[in-house]
């Protein structure tokens, strides 16, 4: 099902460049009609083929060409098209008509995306996801590229490309693919304090979400608003996920990679298909020029955050995303985002981070899509009309009208002419700016370990054992005792008990001091271990916010639930369990032995939808058995069926069954479960439903540890 709703500007820009082949002839790109697209053109039946065979030569050559370099980060992505609407202006801090007119539909396109891996690979990767929004504003394209976690790896975007360097698969092999638990990237890690912050984010659930639709979105850098009268106040930029926001657990996600590597696409795709539109709602925290320097921590730094306890986070509009893409290579692959995009009411900081951004994205889109004109390609035209004196290069597709291409001119009338600020120009913030030349850093981002740290204690019990485990992991696949070494000492900086028990999962003790010299911005010849830890501050004892465990737990909205039966189930409790479920959204699908269909214990043929060969328990929200004698029979005769039970339970899911289904359970380790909260016999479908809305029981955790799954 397709959005019905009234198109936006940008769908009707976009239609004029779509091309419908329904009841159209086959033709060359010349438009000539083709008669046969089978065979080339030769001398003789078994001769050898013409160079003269313009079809063959036209086909082959647009197929040797298709591919364009992937994005050098986020080469993996998806996308959809949405709409923002604004709730309340906000004119008191900025003039952007996105930010003034809660009329306005602004037209949106999203690109959600790893990190690490090449276009191809999972999309479970425990890595941080990117969120980039395009703002088709009526003044100008806006683009938000952001992260799905609130701060970055690093300071100043000189590290960019060693960051980068060290997490991609290490040069000499190109191993291991979308993926950091190796040697390069700890030892890089291990030597630049800066990004333990960030790092230990990657370690939390945040970097395996259960869906791009059940993630935050961050603007990151500090960037600015600015109002009519010429006033700015810094802001941050936060997307809240009205689904809450939830994750997998690692376990899940290997075995996710495995079973449907596109899980997060799919998942997309399908929501949108279903009409049941992803929203997020757009906050903002402003804090006043007056106190810029109020905080423990600088406001440029894109390695902390300000946590919501001392700022919080207004909320002012929801974006909702409602439709696919046409195309996946005319879209999502040569959408172009460039932090530089911004229109007037906004504006940047000086965050060495972001200074550096504005210079690569529109570099790298040169390489990438191959012309300065790359902003003429359907997804990257404006909605605001453009004209300029830029012209020519590969693949000009416009017609600019005139004899002069050069301001200021007499011969075209002057124009295009220059425009007031009050007429909606863009003018930059007048900052003033009193320095020296300097490459350095400043003191003010020294503080290396407060926030890592308040972020781990912000974290529940089951959260922590998860950073616990993923640390484990990660460090355990590096070959080299003195990286691993480092970063326990890291951690430690963090919190000694994280540090030790990874130290006892990797065999190690953590050590008192390292000696290893660093080399980053505070100084070539510094040593960690005399530079820090200065006093670790301790601004803030928790922020309720860093936790997933105080998100919303309120819908079972596009959650899957997987129903095992076979021949002659109990059809009763399926149309109870189905009308209850599709009720609040979510989807119920027949998980059996064989394809096709099976039989109720009314005699009626039900659709399959996935046979028990063909799927895994990962790929689905929570689990349901109904009765039925021979179906639990038949289900109790294929040993994947208790494989698929015990690993819905490991993964702290919530289970139901229903009259005979119990024996199905009874044959796994839900025997021994039957007090769980989130383990339903004979319930009504209502405290399935409120199990279900709470996304995990992870009091069972540590209970189910030892289960051989
Ligand atoms: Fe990016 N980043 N980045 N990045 N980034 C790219 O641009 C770069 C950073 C982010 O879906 C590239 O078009 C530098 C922070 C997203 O198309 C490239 C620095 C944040 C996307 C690039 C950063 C991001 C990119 C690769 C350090 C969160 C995907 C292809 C100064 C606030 C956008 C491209 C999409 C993509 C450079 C740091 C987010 C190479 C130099 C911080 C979401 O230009």
């Amino acid at each position: 099902m397709k959005n019905k709703e009234h198109k936006t500007a940008k769908e009707d820009q976009l239609e004029k460049f779509t091309k419908d082949p329904k009841d159209q002839a086959l033709t060359t790109r010349q438009g000539v009609k083709v008669n046969d697209t089978n065979n080339s053109l030769k001398a003789g039946v078994r001769g050898s083929t013409l160079l003269e065979d313009f079809i063959i030569r036209e086909k082959i050559t647009s197929f040797d060409h298709e591919r364009i370099p992937e994005r050098i980060v986020h080469a993996r992505g998806s996308g959809a098209h949405g709409y923002f609407e604004l709730y309340d202006s906000i004119s008191q801090y900025s003039k952007a008509g996105i930010f003034t007119d809660p009329n306005r539909k602004t037209p949106v396109f999203v690109r959600f995306s790893t990190v690490a891996g090449s276009k191809g690979s999972t999309d479970l990767a425990r890595d941080v996801r990117g969120f980039a929004v395009k703002f088709y504003t009526e003044e100008g394209t806006w683009d938000l590229v952001g992260n799905n976690m609130p701060i970055f790896f690093i300071q100043d975007a000189m590290k960019f490309p060693d960051l980068i360097h060290a997490v991609k698969p290490e040069p000499n092999k190109e191993i291991p693919q979308a993926a950091s638990a190796h040697d390069t990237f700890y030892d890089f890690i291990s030597l630049t304090p800066e990004t333990l912050h960030n790092q230990i984010w990657v370690m939390s659930d945040r970097a395996i979400p259960r869906s791009l639709r059940m993630m935050e979105g961050f603007g990151i850098h500090t960037y600015r608003l600015v109002n009519e009268k010429g006033e700015a106040h810094f802001v941050k930029f936060h997307w809240k996920p009205l689904l809450g926001v939830h994750s997998v657990t690692w376990d899940e996600a290997t075995k996710i990679s495995g079973a449907d590597s596109d899980f997060h696409r799919r998942d997309l795709w399908d929501a949108i298909e279903s009409g049941q539109f992803p929203e997020w709602e757009l906050g903002v925290q402003i804090v006043p020029e007056a106190d810029e320097h109020k905080y423990d921590f600088d406001l440029l730094d894109a390695t902390k955050l300000i946590p919501e306890e001392m700022v919080p986070v207004k909320i002012i509009g929801k974006m909702t995303l409602n439709r696919n893409p046409e195309n996946f290579f005319a879209e999502t692959e040569q959408v172009a985002f460039l932090p530089g995009n911004i229109v007037p009411g906004i504006d940047f900081t000086n965050d060495p981070l972001l200074q550096g951004r504005l210079f690569s994205y529109r570099d790298t889109q040169l390489s990438r899509l191959g012309s300065p004109n790359f902003h003429q390609i359907p997804i990257n035209q404006p909605l605001a009309k453009s004209h300029h004196n830029q012209r020519d290069g590969h693949m000009q597709t416009e017609i600019p009208k005139g004899q002069t291409a050069y301001f200021p001119n007499t011969l075209g009338g002057g124009c295009p002419h220059l425009s007031k600020i009050a007429e909606g120009a863009f003018s930059s913030y007048e900052e003033r700016i009193d320095g020296k030349k300097i490459r350095g850093r400043s003191e003010s981002f020294n503080d290396f370990f407060s926030q890592p740290a308040l972020f781990y204690r912000s974290l529940a019990d089951w959260e922590k054992k998860h950073v616990a485990n993923a640390y484990s992991f990660e460090l355990g696949k590096c070959n080299h005792k003195h990286i691993q070494e480092r970063m326990l000492w890291m951690i430690a900086q963090i919190d000694n008990g994280l540090a030790e028990e990874v130290a006892g999962n990797l065999g190690l003790s953590v050590p008192e001091k390292i000696d290893q010299p660093i080399n980053q911005a505070i100084g070539a010849d510094a040593n960690v271990a005399d530079y820090q830890p200065g006093p670790k501050k301790n601004y803030l004892d928790k922020s309720a916010a860093l936790s997933q465990s105080n998100t919303k737990f309120d819908s079972i909205a596009t959650r899957k639930v997987a129903l095992l039966a076979g021949d002659g189930f109990n059809m009763k409790d399926f149309k109870a369990m189905k009308t209850a479920l599709e009720a609040e959204n979510a989807t119920l699908s027949i998980v059996a032995p064989h394809g096709g269909t099976i039989k109720c214990d009314s005699d009626m043929d039900h659709p399959v939808d996935a046979s028990i060969n063909t799927t895994e328990s990962v790929l689905y929200d929570a689990l349901y058995i109904p009765g039925g004698q021979s179906s639990v029979a038949s289900l109790l005769k294929n040993a994947k069926f208790k494989k698929f039970i015990n690993e819905a339970l490991k993964h702290c899911k919530a289970i139901a069954a229903d009259n005979e289904g119990e024996h199905l359970l009874d044959e796994t380790y839900v025997k021994d479960f039957k007090e769980d909260k989130a383990i339903l016999i004979n319930a009504e479908p209502e405290a399935f439903i409120k199990a279900i809305a709470q996304h995990r029981n992870w009091d069972r955790m540590e209970k189910t540890e030892g289960i051989p799954v």
